[in-house]
């Protein structure tokens, strides 16, 4: 039975890494395959946003150096709405140096990600010393680290032999690597034969989401929950303007919050059947 056939639950039990077996159990209880992207640039509307979408969402995913007035207190905030809330937290930082440039970045710096963000995520371009870097700060940690193996952009250069070059890296590093972020389910995908018989696990946690708009002026391209969770079996789906844009307030904030958390779960509850 393919995994993606199983629930959440069942997946959890399966992964070594604390990071992905957490996000699992969290998916579960809340009943939300929902990963809400706050991508506002002040302090005091990131935080307010974050506690009012805290109910709905499994994962938040930050890009912190976007804050104009980020300080330590953000970051102890931050971790105190995770407790309050329940949901874990993803630094969107795609890395993409060598081992020994990514390690800095990582842990120090005016961010010190690994300290708080449970997961996070990096480019492939660089080959396998970018996840043995990143994984001598995070495996400590009990951190979990994401693979870009496709993304949403148009022309994203990141298919094909690429995309399978991701998943080999990926496979080699089980421990900390616990999925893609990625378009698509990758079983299979750079597969010399065998590997299709391995029982493999992998998140896949998919941005480009939006139910009323099918793109932006910048090249962002976006399916429906079910397109992406039903149809192409992703995970995870992450939402971001879809959910805070447009000026609103936050009551409406919070009534699309809780509307992709539904779709988002019946998109999961229809595959696995
Ligand atoms: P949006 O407002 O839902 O379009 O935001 C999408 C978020 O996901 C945003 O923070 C992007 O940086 C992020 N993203 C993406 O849109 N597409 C990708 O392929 C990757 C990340 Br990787």
């Amino acid at each position: 039975r393919p995994t993606f056939t199983r629930s959440y639950t069942e997946r959890a039990g399966k992964f070594s890494n604390p990071a992905a077996r957490q996000l699992l159990e969290v998916m579960a209880r809340k009943q939300s395959n929902l990963c809400i992207s706050v991508d506002v640039t002040l302090k005091g509307e990131f935080l307010e946003v974050v506690d009012a979408v805290g109910p709905y969402t499994c994962l938040i995913k930050t890009h912190i150096d976007i804050i104009e007035d980020f300080d330590q207190d953000l970051i102890t905030q931050l971790k105190n709405l995770s407790s309050k809330h329940d949901f874990l937290i993803f630094e969107d930082r795609k890395f993409a140096d060598i081992g020994n440039t990514v390690v800095l970045q990582y842990s120090k710096g005016v961010h010190k990600i690994a300290s708080w963000s449970d997961i996070t995520n990096a480019h492939a371009i660089p080959g396998p010393s970018i996840i043995t870097g990143l994984a001598s700060v995070g495996v400590p940690l009990g951190r979990g680290l994401l693979l870009l193996a496709e993304m949403s952009s148009k022309g994203s250069l990141a298919s094909g032999s690429y995309t399978e070059g991701a998943v080999r890296m990926a496979r080699d590093h089980r421990d900390f690597v616990i999925g893609f972020i990625a378009q698509n389910r990758m079983e299979g995908i750079g597969s010399r034969g065998f590997e299709a018989e391995v029982d493999e696990d992998f998140l896949i946690i998919t941005p480009g989401v939006g139910l009323d708009q099918s793109g932006d002026s910048m090249g962002q391209q976006y399916r429906t929950p079910f397109q992406v969770v039903a149809e192409g079996g992703s995970d995870v789906i992450i939402v971001g303007r879809g959910i805070y844009g447009g000026g609103v307030d936050i009551p409406t904030i919070q009534t699309r919050a809780e509307r992709y958390r539904a779709e988002g779960w019946k998109a999961y509850e229809a595959r696995l059947k």
